[in-house]
């Protein structure tokens, strides 16, 4: 049964980093990753336009433990923009754990952001990097297309969906997350704390079964 939500031709699906560094085996595996992918397949088939980000490093990158002394995974520490979460090496460019997993099937995606690249800053949302300001031109990309409404799916819903989808907020859009075709990191409370945020940001939770083909 198909669900009330008329997905249109203004409508942007956004697929976030479904990488094998994120998936079980990788190095910075999102618990039950590999779970979004069948739903994420069947998304797709209903939308007419689709992106994908790719979270893209360079080696050495600042976002990891091993290029601060005396850190582990999951420390935090204190840069120019703010407090940054370190995570194990990851998605570093051109690495088998920086591409798309071999499952992901969606050969009509239009772009391929690619985000983290910068060695001093982090970039958990696909539209502006960790410090708030630098862009990534996805805003740009968006606004230029006339896309009205972004759905987001992927990985993790604490992290790069979230901020994503709090950004597309604030630049204008209208941002869904659709919830079983996510999966969080949650450290602490982060994923409690995810939902909380993009509710209140005016970010609308929905599930795969409330699409309605165009
Ligand atoms: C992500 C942590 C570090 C994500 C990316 O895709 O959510 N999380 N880099
Ligand atoms: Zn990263």
């Amino acid at each position: 049964m198909p669900g009330s939500l008329q997905v249109t031709d203004t409508d942007l699906l956004a697929v976030v980093d479904i990488q094998n560094d994120f998936l079980p085996g990788g190095a910075l595996a999102v618990p039950e990753g590999d779970d979004v992918i069948p739903a994420i397949n069947r998304i797709t088939c209903i939308f007419p336009h689709i992106i994908l980000t790719q979270d893209w490093h360079p080696e050495n990158h600042s976002s990891f433990a091993s290029s601060n002394a005396g850190k582990k995974p999951y420390d935090t520490v204190a840069t120019e923009y703010g407090e940054q979460v370190l995570w194990p090496d990851h998605c570093v460019q051109g690495t088998h754990g920086a591409k798309f997993h071999k499952d992901l099937h969606i050969p009509g995606a239009q772009l391929i952001i690619r985000k983290g690249f910068h060695k001093e800053i982090d970039s958990y949302s696909a539209f502006v990097e960790n410090d708030r300001k630098t862009p990534t031109g996805l805003g740009g990309y968006i606004r230029e297309r006339g896309f009205k409404r972004i759905f987001i799916t992927g990985l993790a819903t604490d992290f790069c969906v979230q901020y994503t989808a709090l950004n597309a907020i604030g630049q204008g859009f209208k941002a869904f997350v659709i919830e079983d075709a996510c999966r969080g990191i949650d450290i602490g409370n982060s994923l409690d704390d995810a939902w909380r945020n993009m509710e209140r940001a005016g970010v609308t939770r929905i599930a795969e079964s409330d699409l309605a083909a165009p």
